[in-house]
This record gives structure tokens, sequence and C-alpha cells, in this order.
């Protein structure tokens, strides 16, 4: 048997998006974040068929739209990537957008704004169009929190870290540099890739955060280890680790937001406050605090992002179940 996803691929700020504008699979659920286990529970084959090789890539990740299930958004989106169903997704966001918007498969209830339900809550979406490109996206993202701080761990290859873990999205394990690690350039991607599993396999045993509102949402998934800037006008950069294999392209949304949550809550970034984020290869997201705010229990921000994306073309791609490889394999 055959399936057909009609897809707009491109990336933003270098990391791939793929959005499947057809061939999305019927979901259950009253909520994103519901639709999102049920996708995990019977569809993961189109997330791994999609985003591992022969059809992916290590840093493939994309999502789907769906009519959202809150009564104020304007779209439902269900992110994929090669570590799952992110609750969020920063740069598959602006990908999203871009394209949707671009390609007449959103239609906002206002121009220039688009609510979007994701399986991590609602966020709010403002873009700029010149003719018919998107040309700026700017997300005012979920709460973001740090969740813990000072976990000491021993990684082998490295040794002694302390680092923090922040919510932006997802939970990151945050490095700034101290003891052996001296900062992205002279550790390079080939050890970030090789340590970054380990860090977060370390963290992972010290710490769970749960998400205070979506038990759904736990545990670290992704390593952002910081570093000065490069460039001029910025304030910091980063390489954020994700899935297996993977080091961001971009300067990560989710990671950003957590990393101004991180600033905010160790006392370095004020609301209002721009934080203008480099990626490994030099592209920029620009961040603000927006507010303060309470999760709950749990004081948090409202952290926003700026970013750009652009299609690089169409693809219409079969997943055969008579081929050896339809769910995608990984090395
Ligand atoms: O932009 O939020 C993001 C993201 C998560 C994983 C890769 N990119």
């Amino acid at each position: 048997m055959r399936h057909t996803f009609f897809c707009i691929d491109g990336h933003t700020a270098g990391n791939p998006v793929r959005l499947v504008a057809g061939g999305a699979p019927p979901l259950r659920g009253a909520t994103m974040s519901e639709r999102r286990q049920d996708f995990l529970a019977r569809f993961d084959w189109i997330r791994t068929g999609l985003c591992f090789e022969p059809r992916g890539h290590d840093m493939m990740s994309g999502g789907f739209l769906y009519p959202p299930t809150l009564p104020d958004a304007d779209v439902g989106i269900l992110f994929i990537e090669t570590s799952g169903c992110l609750p969020m997704c920063g740069h598959g966001t602006i990908g999203i957008i871009t394209f949707g918007i671009e390609h007449g498969l959103i239609h906002p209830a206002e121009h220039g704004r688009v609510r979007a339900e994701v399986p991590a809550g609602l966020v709010d979406i403002r873009y700029e169009q010149k003719g018919d490109r998107v040309t700026s996206v700017r997300i005012t993202n979920i709460p973001s929190y740090v969740a813990a701080r000072g976990i000491d761990v021993d990684v082998e290859g490295i040794g002694p870290l302390t680092v923090d873990v922040s919510y932006g999205g997802n939970f990151y394990a945050i490095v700034e540099p101290q003891g052996a690690y001296a900062g992205l350039d002279a550790l390079g991607a080939a050890r970030l890739l090789d340590l970054s599993p380990k860090v977060r396999a370390a963290v992972r045993e010290k710490v769970t955060p749960v998400h205070p509102l979506d038990p759904t949402i736990q545990g670290v998934s992704h390593v952002l280890w910081t570093d000065v800037p490069k460039g001029e006008g910025a304030h910091g950069r980063n390489a954020v680790f994700y899935g297996d294999r993977a080091i961001d392209r971009s300067p990560c949304g989710t990671g950003t937001s957590a990393r101004i949550a991180h600033l905010h809550g160790t006392g370095r970034l004020s609301v209002g406050e721009r934080f203008v984020h480099e990626s490994y290869i030099g592209s920029r997201f620009t961040g603000r605090i927006e507010q303060e705010m309470m999760l709950g229990e749990q004081p948090a921000i409202i952290p926003s992002i700026e970013g750009a994306a652009i299609a690089t073309g169409l693809n219409t791609i079969w997943i055969d179940q008579e081929d050896l490889f339809w769910r995608g394999f990984q090395v």
C-alpha cells in the first residue's frame, strides 16, 4: 500500500521544516495535546517515514495542520521530528506559518495574526508579508520557566558540569561555559554530538521535570550549550542538541525561550529586554521577555521569538509498504 504526502519543504534560519500539506491522518482527541498522544500511538510510522532516512535525515522536522480544538485559535499544529512529536517547536512554527500563509493553507481571522493551537498550548503569532512572501514571524510563546537549578553531573569525556533545566515548550538542560567546557568552537560539532546524549542521560538520572498543567510534557529532551556571541549586535550563541544526532541549525525557538526564562530566572534579563540569539551556524532569532506571570504555583515568563523562513520546494513523498524502509531508519 502506498501513502502519499504532499509537502512544502524549506528551512527556518537553516533548520529544515517539512510542512505536510496533504496526507495528515485523522486524529482522535479533544485537544492538540491529546491528538499528539493519539498520533504517537497509531501513526508514528508517518513521522519516522517522513523524518528518518531515506526520506529525511538527522535534523528533519516539520508538522501537520489540523482544525483547532480551541474556539479562539485559527489553526492547530502537530509537530514531527526525529525524536518524536514535540509539544512545541519554534523554528517549526515559523516555517509552518510562513509556508501555510504563502500557500493559502491557513486562513487567519485577522490579517497579519495567527493564533495557533500547539500541543503545549496556544501561541499568538504576528507575521509580516511583502507581496506573496512572509518576511518575518514573531511568536508569543507559551509560559516558560526555570524548572531546576544546580544539577551536578559527571560526564565521561568532559568531566564535572553543573547545569540548570529550563522549559520553553520542551525541557532543556542548559550548559554554560565552565570547567572543561570552554565554548562551542573549542568543543566542535563532533564532540557536541558525542557529549550531548551523555549530558542528557546524566541529567535525566537526577531530575524529571513535569509540566505543571500538562503531565504528558515531561523529561529533559534537549541540551542547550551556551556561548558568547560571535556577530555584532547578538547577545548570546547556542548549540541545541535534539533527537539522537542533531544540532539545530537555527537558534531554536523553544531553546531561545528556555534560555530567556533562564536568564530572567537568574537575574540577567528583564521584562522588555531583547535577546538576539545566534545559532551554531550564525543565523539569528530575536527574543524578548513580554511579561512575567504565574503558571499555577510556578513563576514564569512569556517570551517572544522572531525569525524568518523560506520554502525550498514542493515535495510529493510516497511511503510504500512494499519498501523495506517504509518506516525509515537511523544508523
Ligand atoms: O525551534 O523549538 C525549536 C526546535 C526544537 C527542536 C529543534 N528546533
